[in-house]
């Protein structure tokens, strides 16, 4: 036998926290005191990249804010963390690369194989909040309302105890807690949705009332669904990742996430059942968020999805390769700058210009690998808030918007080009989208046959101005993606 022996490292645990590098920083609590006050849904890479990292910091203030991290269908992360006792690496990606350990996930479950233990977390008096990331599809909304013919949403109608959606979970952990005279906990969205807390809010009334109407009426009156506005950048876990994060402790990590240095949270200051000390951890508090989450899904995640379809079909792999490309770097600054800043009624506070300029900065960020392919996914529920908005803003106000649906037009010959390549696309239409895409033909005909996706594009369909503009994106990217981004 030759070659090099296999290593064999420790896993990452509690056991194993004391021997880390001293580099790595760890919780600065003990974790053996802290209790679960919260339970979230969704444990995404996002959630443990950034409204994890507030409550690590919180629990070293007040032990009673540990979190119980539920993903409702993969039990991926489960597996990951539960033999490390829930702890996991946070990589903070800048000009000085820091490792730190996150210990405030306390349990971690998935809802598909362990629904009891979850309904019994959401109905323990000690959980006091739900906080969730399930991307924008996982409201189950169409418009502004829960979507009664949404699958998830006619399961759970059908079977409340046996819940598979998230607004199925939070009304099914709430009519247990009215039912044992129990009080109920704050209902915290943390997904880029404007006025995430009101159309929470919303779908849960909707759903409540379908099941029962006294149990809506408590709703309403006693549990409060704050807005927030998170932002991080925070670029999938790759095996390169996983590497380094082994390399550096001396041990697995079998999930370790990453993000840049920058991370904000505004929260709107209600809660129904107390809440941790966010104040004293960095997070903004503040009763009118309404203008921050606006600045930052136009200003932010708009262009981030602009990157990501142009990018894609100049051939580029990652934001940063986008922001080195010196036509789609101009293309998007002026996106920025000229279309949708003016379309934005800016929150007092809010330097409009350094924030464009921080933005940019963080988009150029080398030390990342965000994949352009990763902020492609689900355009058909990103577009709507990302762009669409901006677009009829900017048409009310007699203002320019060819730019503006260039990305939408990119979009679609994303869609297009990944139907005909036969790539499947991550994206809750997937289905619908990829026999547009197989029909399409690559001439500006093609735009008619997307526009019909009601869901997606809504009012604006409808609108002579937005529809010709579109088709001229659509003509000028099928000639030259270079040249359609020069305008
Ligand atoms: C990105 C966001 O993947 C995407 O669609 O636009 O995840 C973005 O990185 C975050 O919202 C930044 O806060």
């Amino acid at each position: 036998m030759t070659g090099p022996t296999p290593v064999s490292r420790p896993r990452l645990s509690d056991a194993t926290l004391a021997t880390l590098p001293s580099a790595v920083a760890r919780p600065a609590y003990e974790r053996a005191a802290i209790r679960i006050g919260i339970v979230h849904l969704g444990a995404g890479a996002f959630h443990r990249a950034h409204q994890a990292v507030y409550f690590d910091d919180a629990l070293a203030l007040d032990p009673d804010w540990a979190v119980c991290a539920v993903s409702l269908r993969n039990p991926d992360v489960r597996d990951a963390l539960r033999p490390q006792g829930g702890l996991y690496t946070l990589a903070i990606l800048g000009q000085m690369p820091q490792l730190r350990i996150v210990g405030a996930l306390r349990g971690v479950l998935c809802a598909r194989d362990e629904a009891a233990a979850v309904l019994a977390r959401l109905a323990d008096p000690a959980v006091r909040l739900v906080t969730l990331t399930v991307t924008e599809k996982g409201y189950c909304l169409v418009g502004d309302r829960l979507d009664f013919a949404h699958p998830d949403i006619v399961h759970d109608l059908a079977t409340p105890d046996a819940p598979v959606s998230a607004i199925g979970h939070i009304v099914a952990g709430l009519a247990r807690r009215r039912a044992a005279g129990h009080a109920p906990y704050t209902v915290l969205s943390c997904d880029n949705l404007a006025d995430n807390g009101v159309r929470l809010r919303r779908a849960v009334l909707d759903f409540a009332q379908r099941l029962d109407p006294a149990l809506a009426d408590w709703i309403a009156a006693e549990v409060a669904f704050p807005r927030s506005m998170v932002d991080s950048i925070t670029p999938a876990t790759d095996d390169a990742l996983r590497n380094r994060v082994a390399d550096a402790l001396g041990e697995d990590d079998a999930w370790p996430v990453q993000r840049e240095p920058y991370t904000q949270w505004v929260v709107e200051d209600r809660f129904c059942n107390g809440r941790p000390p966010l104040e004293r951890v960095g997070v903004t508090l503040s009763d009118d968020i309404a203008g921050f989450d606006r600045a930052k899904l136009r200003l932010l995640n708009g262009p981030h999805s602009a990157l990501a379809y142009l990018g894609l079909l100049l051939g580029l792999e990652t934001v940063a390769d986008a922001m080195r490309h010196p036509g789609l770097a101009a293309f998007v600054e002026r996106l920025m700058r000229e279309d949708i800043a003016p379309t934005l009624d800016v929150p007092v506070g809010l330097d409009l210009d350094a924030y464009i300029g921080a933005i940019l900065d963080r988009f150029r960020n080398p030390a990342i690998a965000h994949r352009l392919a990763q902020i492609a996914w689900d355009g058909s529920q990103k577009l709507p808030v990302r762009l669409l908005g901006t677009i009829r803003d900017a048409l009310a106000a007699g203002r320019p918007i060819d730019r503006l649906c260039l990305p939408i037009a990119a979009w679609m010959h994303f869609v297009r080009r990944q139907a005909r390549d036969g790539v499947a696309l991550v994206d809750p239409m997937a289905d619908s989208l990829a026999k547009i895409g197989r029909e399409a033909t690559g001439e500006a005909e093609d735009v008619a046959r997307f526009l019909v996706l009601r869901e997606v594009f809504g009012e604006a369909a409808g609108e002579a101005a937005i529809v010709d503009a579109i088709a001229r994106g659509y003509a000028a990217l099928c000639r030259q993606s270079e040249s359609a981004i020069a305008s």
